[in-house]
């Protein structure tokens, strides 16, 4: 990968952290309406794929734990967080929220409060993508929990009788709410399902940026030169509880060893740093810049305006 590249997606991978990091805090004062469920320590997932995605071609749909994925598909940052805020600055006017952020404008279809509501909706814009036949892509992120909605299943099965130019995208926390895939995924391996439907699957190292983009890289081309499906389980650890406020009995552990020893974001430093490639320097002021652009997110979401009484009726019936 050229620097640029590299550079680029540590500060993906940088601002995605931030961004869940100031939240987890900003949550426990009271501010943010509804629920929100934190992507830190899954960073490598969304950039690693979206970094071979383009705006106008390419779509995603989402989960319940999406601002990861809106990030990597270059959604804009303070709309994120004044929609999160409920604030009309933000990306849907304050109306939907964290697990509603969408911004068609960028290929970005929605985060998504239905789980496995994603992989459906990507048959469909992998269908439109097809029809138009620029070479677009669509990628559907959805977690464990999601793989065993008989709506993935299904469209696992449409991608392939479709032969469309879909990616599918497991990431494999290890839990669902609390439910642990190692007891909920029937056969043990969501990646061994592929096979089933008649498209390649095959397992990485989610907390290794490298391997998710090289596996990435592999399934977006193919779908892009007609070549079909491909369904890849991306293995990682959530950093947080499923939502802000879960108090996490089920586990213990595990997740301080997994920022010790795993983390996304140390691992991808060591790496270009150690082998000379980027130095600590830059990536220091990226992360400089990140803290800025969180911090300025926070202060201008918190000084927007709330959604008025006469905005209930607009944004309700789609205008032609
Ligand atoms: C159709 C549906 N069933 C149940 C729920 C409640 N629910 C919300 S998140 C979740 C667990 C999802 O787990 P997983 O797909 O592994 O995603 P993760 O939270 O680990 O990212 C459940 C059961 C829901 N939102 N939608
Ligand atoms: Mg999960």
């Amino acid at each position: 990968m050229h620097d640029k590249a590299l550079l680029r997606a540590y500060r993906t991978m940088r601002t995605i952290r931030e961004f869940e990091e100031r939240l987890h805090s900003e949550f426990a004062t009271g501010d943010i309406p509804g629920f929100v469920h934190l992507y830190a320590g899954e960073e490598a997932s969304a950039t690693g794929v979206c970094a071979h995605l383009d705006d106008h071609r390419d779509t995603i749909a989402s989960t319940h734990r999406g601002h990861g994925h809106c990030i990597a598909k270059n959604v804009d940052v303070k709309a994120m967080m004044a929609e999160i805020y409920g604030r009309t600055t933000g990306s849907c006017h304050g109306k939907g929220g964290s697990m509603h952020i969408a911004d068609l404008s960028k290929g970005m279809l929605g985060a998504n409060g239905i789980v496995g509501g994603g992989p459906p909706l990507i048959c469909g814009a992998a269908l439109a993508a097809k029809l138009r036949g620029e070479g677009g892509v669509a990628v559907a992120f959805f977690g464990d929990g999601g793989s065993n909605q008989g709506t993935t299943l299904e469209s696992l099965n449409l991608a392939t009788v479709w032969n469309l130019p879909a990616v599918f995208i497991a990431e494999n926390n290890g839990y669902a709410e609390a439910t642990a895939a190692t007891w909920s995924v029937g056969g043990g391996s969501i990646a061994a399902r592929a096979a089933a439907f008649g498209m390649p699957g095959r397992t990485v190292d989610g907390f290794d940026f490298f391997a998710v983009h090289e596996a990435a890289a592999e399934a977006v081309e193919r779908a892009r030169n007609g070549g079909g499906p491909t369904l890849i389980e991306v293995q990682l650890t959530r950093y947080y509880g499923h939502f802000e406020g879960d108090q996490q009995t089920y586990r213990a552990g595990e997740v301080q060893q997994a920022r010790n020893e795993l983390d996304c974001l140390k691992r991808f430093r060591d790496r270009v740093t150690g082998d000379g490639t980027l130095t600590a320097a830059q990536l220091d002021q990226i992360d400089a810049e990140v803290a800025r652009l969180i911090d300025d997110a926070v202060a201008e979401a918190k000084a927007a305006p709330l959604p008025t009484r006469a905005d209930l009726e607009t944004d309700v019936y789609i205008q032609y």
